[in-house]
Parts: C-alpha cells; structure tokens; sequence
C-alpha cells in the first residue's frame, strides 16, 4: 500500500511541477498526520531505538521520562537536480518530574540519513552535523535539548538549517525548522526524528506536524523511463541498522563502544 502511495505522489509531483513550478512533493506520506496511529500511519519505529509517539489526528506526541526513548521514521525520494527544501514544525516542552537528577539533558533530533531501499538498510547522515568537531556521519543536522538550562531549549543546527519562531496563532511557541537538501545528490533517503531521555529530573514532550519536501523549478522532468526506473526504486517498507538510542547523533552497531559516548554539549 505504501508502495502505490508514494508512486502516485510522485506522479502528482511531476505533473503539478509541470503546472506551476512550486508544489509540496507529496512523497512523504501522512506528514501532516491526519491518519493517526502508534506509530502514525506511514511512519515506523525502530524497535531498538525506542518506542512509538502517538499520533492523534493533529500531529505526533512524544513523550520521554527518564531514560528512554521515541522515534519516527520515513523513507522517500529526493529527486534530482532542484531545489528542495525538507520542513516540519515541532513544540518542545518540559516538565519537572518530581527528582532531582543531573544526567545529560533530554533531546529531540532530526536527521537525514542514507537509505538503501533494496536491503532496507540505513547510513550515514547525508548532512553536515551543527558542530564541526562532531563526526559528520554520526550527528544529526539539527537537534533541541530540553529546557535545561532555563528558561529555552538550546538548539542546534547547521548551515543549511533555518528555525523559525510561530508568534501568533493556535500553535504559537512551535517552531519551524526547514533544510536545503537541494546539495544532496538524488537518492533513497530516511528521515528520522528521535526524542532521547535521560535522568535529568525533566520529562520532555515534542509535539511535530507538517512535514514537508517542497520543491521548486523543477529543472529536468523525467523521461518515462527514467520515471519507471524511479518507481522501482526507493518504494520498501522501513528498515533499519540497529543503533543504540542514548546519545546524540547515531552509531552503527559494529562501532559502538560503552565507553564512547558522546554527550551533549
Ligand atoms: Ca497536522
Ligand atoms: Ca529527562
């Protein structure tokens, strides 16, 4: 099911960027999550990562106490050569949990990962991390920590990241975080969107909604051989490397090391 969903988002793509040059690519699927569900229908959860947020209708909740963790995640197509911006709104929010720990702040993050749809298995971060120390193929291009130190949480991100604030309105105090993919070379990608917890005497909720690839000038529109290649390709269900969930940024299995932690700055 999820296979016809994306092949016909990418026809609509195609034919709508023909129409009016600008169009919300709708390869990404349910990223309003208007369908919910645990996980939300269209997203999945690695199992070794952590648990499934909840999706009500409106968008997906969640929800970290102590030490634990939340994920989403989604695999689509970035298409070649235009310019394309990956978007999504979030609410971070936190709240004293009645102790009086000092483990690393919790943290919401989002990355871009390469995805290999034949074997399901997922990468390295496609962008740059927000901090050049950090190894780039690890760490997520942008992530939020809770609300330590108060009153805000600190945010990261790179270059290619803007955040905006939402001022006024019912969903004032969320943010809006967009990212220029356009320098990422067409391919099989997995979005994910990962909430860590630990022992820091704070529970964190993030709310998100409104995830979104926009596409604008769609310079070259495929020839239909091209375009059935590209259905063939980048259409399989999640899956995943196995990673441990308690730190910022990803380490595959075969590298992880107890003792090589990297915490939050
Ligand atoms: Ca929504
Ligand atoms: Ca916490």
């Amino acid at each position: 099911m999820r296979r016809l969903c994306m092949t016909m988002g990418l026809f609509v793509l195609v034919v709508l960027s023909l129409i009016c040059g600008v169009t919300r690519a709708a390869v990404i699927v349910n990223g309003d999550f208007s369908t919910p569900g645990t996980p939300p229908a269209g997203w999945t959860t690695d199992s070794v990562v952590g648990d499934p947020p909840t999706g009500n209708g409106e968008f997906a909740l969640f929800t970290v106490t102590g030490f634990s963790a939340q994920q989403l995640q989604q695999p689509f197509l970035l298409l070649p050569g235009n310019a394309q911006t990956l978007s999504f709104e979030f609410l971070l929010s936190t709240a004293d949990d009645g102790t009086t720990g000092s483990a690393t702040p919790d943290n919401f993050q989002a990355t871009l990962f390469e995805y290999d749809a034949a074997s399901t298995a997922v990468g390295n971060s496609l962008l740059p991390s927000p901090d050049p120390s950090f190894p780039a193929i690890l760490f997520p291009a942008f992530f939020s920590t809770d609300n330590v130190p108060l009153p805000n949480p600190k945010q990261f991100k790179n270059a290619a990241v803007t955040v905006e604030d939402v001022l006024t309105g019912p969903r004032q105090g969320w943010k809006r975080v967009s990212v220029d993919v356009s320098s990422v070379p067409s391919q099989d990608v997995m979005l994910d969107f990962s909430l860590f917890g630990d022992n820091d005497g704070l529970t964190t909720t993030v709310s998100v909604d409104n995830v979104e690839l926009t596409v604008s000038n769609l310079a070259a529109v495929p020839e239909p051989g091209a375009l059935l290649i590209w259905m063939g390709t980048g259409l399989a269900a999640a899956g995943f490397l196995a990673r441990r969930s308690h730190f910022v940024g990803r380490v595959p299995r075969r590298t992880r090391r107890p003792n090589t932690i990297r915490r939050t700055p």
